[in-house]
C-alpha cells in the first residue's frame, strides 16, 4: 500500500483572525490548487477562526480541521462545538484525544471514541491521538498504554479513508525532546499491527508522529517505515518551518 503523507498543523490556542489568515494564505500560495504529489497539507486553527481560514484557503490544496469536537450533534452543552458545526464552516478534519485534552479536560478513551464516532457521522476525518507519559515510558509500559488507548479510542466504522492515528509521546510535546528513531519506529510498527484488529484496512491507515517535529528532525522521522506524516504544533505557526517539514516528505 502506498500511503500519502499527511502534514498536519495543530495551531492550539494561537492566532487571531489576521495572523491566522496570513499564515494560511502563505501556505496556500506555496502549495497552490493542486495537492503536492507526496503530501496532503492540513491546518487546525482554533475554533473561532476555522470558518475564516477555510474561506482563506478555498480552492487551494490546504485542508482545514478542528482541534476537538463534542460527541453529540447538538444539545445543551455550553461552550462545546459539534462535529457537524465544524463541517458546516468548512472543516474536513478534526483532532480528537490530543494529550492536552486527555490531561487538561480529563478525557478518557471512551469519550474520545465517542468524539471520533461523531466526527465520522459528520463526514469529517478523525485524527485520533495516542501517547504515553514519561513515567509510563520509564516504567516500561509505553506500548501497553498506547495499545490500550488505541483499542479504546477507535470507533466502529473507522477506515483509512476516515481515520488517522497520531502517536504523540506526552513528554515530547513542546519540549524539544523526541524519542529515538528506533523508539518511534517500534511504536509505529506496534500501532500498525494493533490496527489489524480495529479497522478493515490497517495497511492503508496513516500513522502520524507528533511531538517537537521541526525542520531539522523531520526528514529522519518521516523516513521511517510506518511514519506517514506529522502532527506539528509549535513549528506549524511559521510558514517557513511548516513548509520545510512538508518538503521533507
Ligand atoms: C504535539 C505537537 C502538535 P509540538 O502536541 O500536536 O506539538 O510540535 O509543539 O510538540
Amino acid at each position: 500500500t502506498v500511503r500519502r503523507y499527511l502534514i498536519a498543523g495543530n495551531w492550539k490556542m494561537h492566532c487571531r483572525r489576521s495572523d491566522g489568515a496570513a499564515l494560511a494564505a502563505d501556505l496556500a500560495a506555496r502549495v497552490g490548487p493542486v495537492a503536492d504529489r507526496r503530501f496532503d497539507l492540513l491546518v487546525c486553527p482554533p475554533a473561532t477562526i476555522i470558518g475564516a481560514i477555510a474561506q482563506t484557503v478555498a480552492g487551494q490544496a490546504v485542508a482545514v480541521g478542528g482541534q476537538d469536537c463534542h460527541a453529540q450533534a447538538q444539545g445543551a452543552h455550553t461552550g462545546d462545538i459539534a462535529a457537524e458545526m465544524l463541517a458546516d464552516v468548512g472543516a474536513g478534519w478534526v483532532i480528537v484525544g490530543h494529550s492536552e485534552r486527555r490531561t487538561n479536560h480529563a478525557e478518557t478513551s471512551a469519550l474520545i471514541k465517542a468524539k471520533a464516532a461523531a466526527a465520522l457521522r459528520a463526514g469529517l476525518t478523525a485524527i485520533i491521538c495516542v501517547g504515553e507519559t514519561e513515567a509510563e515510558r520509564d516504567a516500561g509500559h509505553a506500548e501497553a498504554v498506547v495499545a490500550a488507548q488505541l483499542a479504546g479510542s477507535i470507533p466502529e466504522g473507522a477506515t483509512a479513508a476516515n481515520t488517522v492515528v497520531a502517536y504523540e509521546p506526552v513528554w515530547a510535546i513542546g519540549t524539544g525532546r523526541t524519542p529515538t528513531l528506533a523508539d518511534i519506529a517500534a511504536m509505529h510498527g506496534m500501532i500498525r499491527a494493533r490496527l489489524s484488529g480495529l479497522v478493515a484496512d490497517p495497511d492503508a491507515v496513516r500513522i502520524l508522529y507528533g511531538g517537537s517535529v521541526k525542520p531539522s528532525n523531520a526528514a529522519e522521522i518521516l523516513g521511517l517505515l510506518d511514519v506517514d506524516g506529522a502532527l506539528v504544533g509549535g513549528a506549524s505557526l511559521k510558514a517557513d518551518d511548516f513548509w520545510a517539514i512538508a518538503q521533507a516528505c
